[in-house]
């Protein structure tokens, strides 16, 4: 037996689907008080799975916990690759990164494409915030840059968009059709998290080479495999499993978790 749920409740959260049922001369809601009207179970079961939708959505809205700059003690250990040696990456590099463009496409009404200035040009914001590896270390960093979510509003995801795949400058290794590329990718609920960001800028620095520069994801709920480096293009999408080896992202092809929530 489920508990009794208060029927404020149950109207509140019933009331849309009420449209869909017969209501008899839509007499009143007494119904509701009945247990054993037909209309008061679909009520009360999609008023179960409307709590647990919720309940693990706030789970994965809630936020990571923030540090202060006390905490920050070693550095932020770079890790994966730390110096990409690809043609495109090193012309841009050699520029200081003056000519680096964001593409961003794909399901969206308004590709755009963002220069670093455009990117500082959006609102900033810092986070200082621990990176869990998943080979067994975690550092605190303070992490700048622009909300994905800002980023997301000058596109305008259409109705088709599920995830980002964020594709990047280095080459892991060489496959038998040519370089495999780091990419990963999220879904719009990390999208739109509050401390998901652009970040241009480490401990108050640009950020250096060896931790993604010009730009790097942070995912903060998330191990550090998904928060990708170098990121040279995002491509908003309804699905994954087209891309390289299906799974959203090159650890997660190797058989890393698709979701590496922490
Ligand atoms: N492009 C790219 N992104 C990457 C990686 C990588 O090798 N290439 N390594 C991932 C892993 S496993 C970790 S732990 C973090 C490391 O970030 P850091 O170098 O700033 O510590 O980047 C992630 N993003
Ligand atoms: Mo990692």
């Amino acid at each position: 037996m489920s508990p009794p749920i208060p029927r404020r409740r149950l109207l509140r959260l019933g009331l849309a689907g009420l449209g869909a049922l017969p209501l008899a001369g839509c007499k009143t809601f007494d119904f509701l008080a009945d247990p054993n009207d037909p209309t008061r179970d679909v009520l009360v079961s999609a008023n179960r799975l409307t709590k647990e939708v919720q309940r693990s959505l706030q789970g994965r809205r809630a936020l990571a916990t923030e540090y202060t700059m006390a905490d920050l003690r070693q550095g932020q250990k770079p890790n994966g690759t730390t110096d990409p040696q690809d043609p495109a990456y090193l012309a841009l590099k050699a520029q200081g990164f003056r000519d680096y463009r964001l593409s961003v496409t794909g399901a969206v009404a308004r590709p755009v494409t963002f220069s670093l200035a455009d990117l500082h040009a959006l609102p900033q914001q810092s986070q200082i915030t621990r990176h869990d590896c998943v080979e067994g270390w975690s550092a605190i960093a303070k992490w700048s840059g622009v909300r994905l979510a800002h980023v997301l509003t000058r596109v305008q995801p259409t109705a088709q968009a599920r995830f980002l795949m964020f594709e990047c400058f280095d080459t892991m290794e060489q496959g038998l059709s040519g370089a495999v590329k780091y990419y990963e990718t999220i879904d719009m609920v990390d999208a739109l998290h509050p401390q998901t960001i652009l970040a241009v800028g480490m401990n108050d620095q640009p950020l250096p080479v060896a931790n993604g520069a010009p730009v790097r994801l942070r995912v903060e709920r998330q191990l550090g495999y998904k928060m990708a480096k170098y990121v040279r293009a995002i491509h908003v999408i309804p699905d994954f499993r087209q891309i390289e080896g299906g799974r959203g992202g090159y650890w997660e092809d190797r058989g890393y978790a698709w979701y590496a929530g922490i």
